[in-house]
């Protein structure tokens, strides 16, 4: 039987529900909770499952305007069906291009990374800066940047997309456009020409300097090699971040991806933080235990370790070395003062 009090409370939610407004009294537990609570979950992608779609698709789907104009397998979080994204935050998709094929330019609010995992002879084009991908290499696509990839080699290219759709996509802020014209006009002065480190050739009649968009992997692997002689980082090995040399912040406002490697059966202590991690097996095999759950890779492999879950890495062999690339939405939280981090001492993997 209902009390009067309760009957002229429900009364109230009514009356406040038909003028579209609503009591604070009627928030329960579950959205005032102490830990942060994720729909992510914890989740692995098999390589030759990637791998297997990507060669389907490419076989099946043509890339050009007005039709496909990528051709790209994302990966799907099993707690975001409906909206198809890897996490809450994050997009990560694998992307084919044969030879001969021209992804066409466009550009969008959405800011993008690419990990360049085969081929040889591709390129992408920002802005009119070409950027010729080599493997382990990664180059960015800041938000509203015209951007076209092209193949001038033979096998075909596959490179990994990471992107900030569903943070933008919160934010309602997403924005999209083809290009006006068929390709990008690359540009060709001397200062663009391929060059490495803090150099400019002396024929260049540009104060600029090209943009720093492209990592290449002989200087990545060469840092991680000389980090690798140091005592590793306790929760993240042998870990770096891929900095904006001209801010010193982190690779994008809204995304940082990092490398790191865990040298032979090394295991990193049990640790969790507000932002989400993407990580990529770039080379070698370990384990990641998520939350209790052990989840193996090897190369290629791809799995997502949602905000506030303990994670520890394990390299699981003896004699190789194991590297993951990743990418994460800590600038966002970092942004916000919403980093939080917490780590939990000795590591629970047995080796
Ligand atoms: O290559 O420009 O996977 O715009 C998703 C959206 C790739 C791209 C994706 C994109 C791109
Ligand atoms: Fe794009």
């Amino acid at each position: 039987m209902k009390t009067e009090a309760k009957k002229a409370n429900e009364d109230l939610d009514r009356l406040l529900r038909q003028k579209w407004m609503s009591g604070t009294w009627r928030l329960n537990r579950e959205e005032r909770p102490l830990d942060p609570a994720t729909t992510v979950k914890p989740h692995l992608w098999k390589w030759a499952d990637i791998y297997d779609a990507l060669l389907q698709a490419r076989d099946r789907i043509g890339i050009a305007r007005g039709s496909a104009e990528r051709r790209a397998i994302r990966l799907v979080n099993p707690g975001m069906a409906e909206t198809e994204m890897t996490s809450h935050t994050m997009l990560f998709a694998f992307q084919l291009i044969q030879a001969g094929e021209l992804a066409p330019a466009h550009r969008h609010t959405m800011t993008a990374i690419r990990f360049i995992l085969q081929g040889k002879g591709g390129y992408t084009n920002v802005e009119g800066q070409k950027m010729v991908m080599e493997e382990g290499d990664l180059i960015l696509t800041p938000q509203w940047n015209w951007h076209e990839h092209a193949h001038e080699g033979k096998e075909p290219m596959i490179w990994i997309d990471g992107l900030d759709v569903p943070l933008i996509k919160a934010l309602q802020v997403i924005s999209f456009e083809p290009y006006p014209g068929t390709r990008i006009p690359v540009k060709d002065s001397p200062h663009l020409a391929p060059h490495y480190g803090m150099t400019r050739p002396v024929a260049s009649t540009s104060e600029a300097l090209p943009r720093p968009l492209h990592y290449h992997w002989r200087d990545t692997h060469l840092s991680l090699r000389h980090l690798a002689e140091r005592e590793p980082h306790p929760f993240d090995g042998v870990a770096l971040e891929y900095v904006n040399p001209l801010t010193a912040g982190p690779t994008l406002p809204t995304l940082s991806c990092w490398v790191q490697m865990l040298p032979p059966a090394t295991r990193t202590q049990v640790h969790r933080h507000t932002s989400t991690t993407i990580y990529h097996a770039f080379y070698g095999s370990g384990t990641t235990v998520i939350n209790g759950e052990p989840f193996h890779w090897d190369k290629g492999d791809t799995f997502v370790v949602p905000l506030w879950s303990w994670h520890e890495h394990a390299n699981r062999s003896a004699t190789e070395d194991a590297v993951l690339f990743s990418m994460n939405d800590a600038p966002v939280l970092k942004a916000f003062g919403l980093y939080r981090e917490e780590g939990q001492g000795e590591s629970h993997i047995g080796l």
